[in-house]
């Protein structure tokens, strides 16, 4: 059997990451393909509530903390993800350790840099592709409900924005296709399937016509 893939969307907060993980769902059923979604911070489990109420603002973590506690979030769901790999079921993620890093890092705490944010994320299964829904921290704030949790700032949009940035230019960069966020919904998802066939063709994304 043909092992299911690992698809990844990341970007900043209201890019659209939710909604298109939602529709591909919808696709790869309507397919009658093996597919699961799962999003992290994953808010079900005990290090998620802990997770909820540090970004609803209810409590306080210490900046490294809170960092280990997204991080365990994931490590919960290893085996999980790896046998529905094995099992030929297409795993797609809301989010994972480009975030991770990311977010910590933004934070401007001298102990707390890229480098020492990815050391608890390595070994976690690497995706397939890592697909960037790219939007200005301009523009992610004009969409609904921008600012109810911890980092939608502005200020803390934009030093995201500028590390997933870093971090593209970085070899990690290499499983990452970056998408314009900032088009209409219909033309976002068109991309991404465009993206997703290219993977099965092993057609390389550099070659997809621009848009
Ligand atoms: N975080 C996360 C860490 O610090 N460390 C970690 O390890 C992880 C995993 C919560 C926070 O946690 C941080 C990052 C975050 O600050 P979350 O639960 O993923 O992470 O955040 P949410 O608030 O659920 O989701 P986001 O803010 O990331 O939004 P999405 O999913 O990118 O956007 P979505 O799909 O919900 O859409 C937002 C709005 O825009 C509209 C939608 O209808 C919706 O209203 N929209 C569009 N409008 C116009 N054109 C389009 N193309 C549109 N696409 C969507
Ligand atoms: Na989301």
């Amino acid at each position: 059997m043909a092992r299911g893939k690992l698809v990844v969307f990341e970007g900043l907060d209201r890019a659209g990451k939710t909604t298109q993980c939602m529709r591909l769902v919808e696709t790869f059923k309507r397919r009658a393909e093996p597919v699961r979604l799962i999003r992290f911070p994953d808010r079900s489990t005990a290090t998620g509530k802990a997770i909820d109420a540090y970004l609803k603002g209810e409590s306080e973590q210490e900046d490294h903390v809170i960092h280990l506690l997204f991080s365990i979030n994931r490590w919960e769901k290893v085996a999980s993800i790896e046998a529905d790999i094995q099992a030929g079921i297409t795993v797609i993620i809301d989010r994972y350790y480009y975030s991770g890093c990311v977010y910590s890092a933004a934070k401007d705490n001298p102990t707390l840099d890229l480098s020492w944010a990815r050391h608890p994320e390595v070994g976690l299964p690497r995706p397939d592709i890592c697909i960037f829904l790219d939007i200005s921290a301009e523009d992610a704030a004009r969409r609904g409900s921008f600012g109810e949790e911890k980092y939608e700032t502005r200020k803390m949009q934009e030093r995201v924005r500028q590390l997933f940035g870093v971090l593209q230019s970085s070899p990690e960069g290499e499983d990452f296709v970056k998408i314009d966020a900032g088009a209409s919904l219909e033309s976002v998802e068109e991309r991404i399937l465009e993206v997703i066939a290219a993977i099965d063709a092993h057609v390389d994304i550099e070659d997809l016509p621009l848009r």
